[in-house]
């Protein structure tokens, strides 16, 4: 998973770290310090320590001063300290950092989404010193994390929890997205996740529109023995999910698995259906389905979608074919919404639940 992205960060990294200029800034700053006022300090020259040894000697002086605080009076005093700030150049920062863009922008991260790291990177290697020893490419490593961590960070929505929450009626989540996205087999891997976690579910055969969708969702009914409803390819999509959901109320069942036709934003009556079966139903949970092989065009659909119906969170598919991970650091932050699950391969059993520090530690191991 991400291969492509890994090696390209890997490299960069590299590079990174041995153009990267460093300045060291010396400054005066005022420090406060606390002395005797019976004994006057006396300060000897002494030759310069070990450095073991000198900071056992400090501990010592520590505890000492420590012990006889509560007898000697003290006085405060504030002196100018020298000290020398070390950080990365911002001119070497400024090419370096093109490298970076363009190490994103080759795996799929949308430009507006690439922009934003890059800059947030920026901000923190100038805001922050490189500590004692640390390394140009360790400091330039743990901005782009921290930036990639904060632009996947956009809110959690625990599904499982919004489900339990619901007090009354059955929980209709509904699943958009562009053709072949992996929408309707996504919807397997939920009813199986869900009656994993003794949640009953139904699906609804709503995509009325291309030919075998409803056979396929049926496939996917009979073999997680999970009950459907469906009414004849052409019929309307909005009706045979309102059905669906009054099967649900009836039978007592928890959560609706709308299927629906995918479609490309720019398909106006299409749009226009699915804004109808959205305003006829009222869906607890819109998730928006996306091929994450298809990179920055996945981000700029949801974004789309997120637009015309309003989503709740996405999942994307195929994520164990994607070498790329550009959809998954675009949508996100393109659509204000969480992902919550990868799709990870054509079995039931095939998806694993997303967060950012599992994505960045997999694109940074
Ligand atoms: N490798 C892999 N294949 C997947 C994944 N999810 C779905 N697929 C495959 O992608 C293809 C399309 O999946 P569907 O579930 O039919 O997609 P859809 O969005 O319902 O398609 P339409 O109804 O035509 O819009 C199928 O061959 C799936 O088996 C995944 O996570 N990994
Ligand atoms: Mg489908």
């Amino acid at each position: 998973m991400f291969g492509n992205l890994k090696k390209k960060l890997k490299s960069f990294f590299d590079k990174a770290g041995k153009e990267a200029e460093t300045e060291e800034v010396e400054e005066e700053v005022l420090v406060e310090v606390e002395e005797d006022l019976e004994a006057p300090k006396v300060t000897s020259k002494k030759k310069p320590k070990e450095k073991k040894e000198a900071e056992k000697e400090e501990l010592e002086e520590e505890k000492k001063i420590e012990d006889s605080k509560t007898e000697k009076p003290k006085r405060k005093r504030s002196i100018f300290k020298k000290i020398t700030r070390r950080h990365i150049s911002e001119k070497s920062l400024d090419s370096i950092l093109w490298e970076l863009e363009l190490a994103l922008l080759e795996n799929d991260v949308a430009k507006e989404v690439t922009e934003s790291i890059t800059k947030d990177t920026k901000e923190r290697l100038l805001e922050t010193d490189l500590k004692k020893g640390e390394t140009a490419e360790k400091a330039i490593t743990s901005a782009l994390k921290a930036a990639i961590e904060k632009t996947l960070d956009v809110g959690d929505f625990d599904i499982i929890e919004k489900i339990r929450e619901k007090e009354e009626g059955p929980t209709l989540i509904l699943f958009v997205g562009f053709n072949g996205s992996g929408k309707t087999m996504t919807i397997g891997k939920f009813a199986q996740v869900l009656q994993n976690e003794g949640i009953s579910v139904v699906m609804a055969a709503g995509d009325t529109f291309r030919a075998a969708a409803i056979e396929q969702l049926d496939v996917h009914a009979k073999a997680l023995k999970v009950p459907i409803v469906k009414q004849q390819r052409g019929s309307d999509a909005a009706a045979v999910i309102y059905d669906a959901v009054e099967h649900a109320k009836a039978k007592g069942i928890d959560v609706v698995l709308g299927d629906t036709a995918g479609r490309s934003h720019a398909d106006l009556n299409l749009m226009d259906e699915l804004k109808k079966v959205v305003r006829v139903n009222k869906p607890d949970i819109t998730i928006f389905v996306g091929d994450s092989l298809t990179g920055n065009d996945a981000a700029e659909q949801a974004k789309r979608f997120n637009e015309a119906v309003g989503i709740d969170a996405s999942v994307l598919t195929k994520a164990d074919c994607d070498v790329k991970g550009g959809a998954c650091i675009s949508i996100s932050h393109m659509t204000e919404k969480p992902i919550i699950y990868l799709g990870t391969g054509q079995g039931y059993e095939d998806i694993e639940e997303f967060n950012p520090d599992w994505f960045v530690e997999k694109v940074f191991e």
